[in-house]
């Protein structure tokens, strides 16, 4: 007999630790721990959609006739951790065999090398196929490239998939339509909402739950509106490609007050979990231009996003791990300021930012790349610190996204594997994308002094320090002019404007 075990983020019927077995002959395992819980302190939201979607997952596998042996993190007797889980579970089954899908984590993965090594207990590992590239295609496209450049492997990702392909040939004449994807949104736009689910039972069991054991934890928990099954997932997704998809490309990058979501798919959640599968959404969303209810730039943007950006960071995470969470570029050592999980702070742009993950566990791209992101890298915080706050207050972090994510493309501390130049901006960039700077203490048109918006000389401050490490990159090159160019009494006032915010911070 085999026992299943079954992830949290492996909620896919054919999730592929499944495939083929014989539902007669085994035993899927599922289990809640604390360990999991709070190895960083995840978001309220985050355990509570966690939770509730394993559960439903759950009831939909035993209304297919599976054996589920479920634990609940309140069960008598749960040691609060995979492998206490695994060790219970074998004694009350007794398997042959321990079969899983590939965890999505090296922490976890690692947790199961050594199990397997100490109790010499026999292990199935199956590779994951919900992702379009498997680790060891992902390895020969790196194989001989001096850089990796995500551009070029989501090329082979869309020839691989079809996806808005023509004989060969991109839909469209090009590749890549970011370029229309940078407008600023206006207030007066017409703005759609996330579809809200409401909880039903099960989820309110754990909301109940939640509220108990995890309430010193980071965020609110209510109102919880996630979907937590497949039926839910499905119905946002739908949502999305109707009433939000046709204007997702043009306002990407866009930041207004008091709109926490934009036109933003809010679909990272259940794709990681497994409540949707990423490629079956990218043909639903390509359908959409077909049918010409979405254009070309919003349509090969999203996609982009999920075959391109979705599969090579995870690419980038196993083929570097575990080295990768040990980068440090910039030699960064800053703890990370306390405002991160307060919200208290004068700086318009960062309150909003922290204020809305509190709130929902959700902040979009740009505000985690530009806002959060670039006022650590600014700092010079340690990626660490960095890196745990982003998998914890976020509720679709797992490792294998986040981390490349989080200290690569926005803190550099890869030294440039992810990203061929800092994601560092003044407020100039944040003031022309968004609408943050008419409601702040701060005035960002000044430069230097206690009016002027921080970022500004924080900015120039990030460039000096930084001189050795980042001149020499051709991307920096006007940067590194602009800086010199300037006189030395203008250099001074920004130095010293920005060592007086950082004494301070
Ligand atoms: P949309 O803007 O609607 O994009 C559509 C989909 O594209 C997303 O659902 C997601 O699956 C995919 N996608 C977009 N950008 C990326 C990207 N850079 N990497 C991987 N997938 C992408 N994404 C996570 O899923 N989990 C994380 O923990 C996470 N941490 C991040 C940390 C930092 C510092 C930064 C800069 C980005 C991070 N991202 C992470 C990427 C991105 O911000 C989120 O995927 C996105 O905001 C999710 O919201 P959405 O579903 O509304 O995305
Ligand atoms: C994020 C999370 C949390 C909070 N709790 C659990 C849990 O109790 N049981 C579980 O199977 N998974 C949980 N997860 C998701 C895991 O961290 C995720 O499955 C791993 O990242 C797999 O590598
Ligand atoms: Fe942020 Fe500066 Fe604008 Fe204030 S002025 S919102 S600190 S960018």
């Amino acid at each position: 007999m085999d026992l299943i075990l079954i992830f949290g983020d492996q909620l896919s019927p054919s999730i592929s630790s499944l495939e083929g077995a014989d539902k007669d002959k085994v035993r899927v395992l599922m289990v809640e721990v604390m360990e999991e819980a709070t190895y960083v302190r995840h978001h309220k939201k985050k355990i509570a959609f966690l939770f509730s979607a394993m559960r439903h997952f759950a009831v939909t596998l035993r209304s297919s006739g599976w054996n589920v042996d479920y634990v609940e993190l309140g069960d008598d007797g749960n040691t609060g951790s995979f492998i206490g889980e695994l060790d219970r579970a074998i004694l009350r089954h007794q398997p042959d065999r321990v079969r899983m899908t590939e965890p999505s984590e090296w922490r976890v993965r690692e947790l199961v090398n050594s199990w397997q090594i100490s109790t010499g207990f026999a292990v199935e590992i199956c590779e994951d196929d919900r992702f379009i590239c498997s680790h060891s295609e992902f390895e020969t496209w790196v194989k001989g490239r001096k850089q990796l450049r995500m551009e070029y492997f989501y090329r082979e990702m869309r020839k691989k998939t079809g996806l808005l392909m023509d004989a060969g040939k991109p839909v469209g004449g090009k590749w890549n339509f970011d370029a229309d994807n940078r407008k600023s949104a206006r207030s007066d736009l017409f703005m759609p909402k996330p579809l809200e689910i409401h909880p039903d039972p099960i989820t309110q069991d754990v909301l109940s739950l939640v509220k108990k054991r995890f309430s010193d934890h980071f965020g609110a928990l209510e109102p919880f509106w996630f979907a937590t099954n497949r039926t839910g997932a499905e119905k946002a997704r739908d949502h999305f490609i109707r009433d939000v998809l046709p204007a997702f490309g043009n306002y990407q990058d866009a930041m207004l007050a008091g709109e926490k979501f934009l036109y933003h798919s809010l679909l990272s959640f259940y794709m990681n979990v497994g409540l949707l599968d990423p490629l079956e959404t990218c043909k639903r969303v390509e359908a959409a231009y077909y049918s010409e209810h979405a254009p070309l730039n919003a349509v090969e943007g999203f996609i982009r996003q999920v075959i391109g950006w979705r599969e090579y960071v995870r690419g980038i995470y196993w083929l570097k791990m575990p080295d990768y969470l040990e980068q440090n570029f910039l030699e960064t050592v800053r703890p990370l300021p306390e405002f991160y999980w307060t919200g208290q702070t004068d700086m318009a742009c960062m309150r909003e930012a922290i204020a809305q993950t509190r709130e929902e566990g959700y902040a979009h791209h740009i505000q985690r790349l530009m806002i959060t992101g670039n006022f650590a890298l600014l700092v010079g915080v340690d990626p660490k610190a960095v890196h745990e706050w982003y998998l914890a207050v976020y509720a679709d972090a797992f490792e294998w996204v986040e981390l490349p994510n989080t200290l690569g493309m926005s803190q550099y501390a890869d030294g440039g594997l992810l990203g061929s130049k800092p994601y560092a901006a003044s407020g100039n960039y944040i003031n022309k994308m968004s609408n943050y700077c008419e409601n702040c203490r701060f005035d960002v048109k000044q430069k230097t002094g206690d009016q002027a918006c921080p970022f500004n000389s924080l900015y120039w401050h990030f460039v000096d320090r930084n001189a050795e490490k980042l001149r020499t990159n051709p991307r920096m090159a006007q940067v590194y002019r602009t800086w010199e160019g300037m006189s030395r009494d203008k250099q001074k006032d920004y130095l010293d404007s920005a060592v007086k915010f950082l004494d301070e911070l």
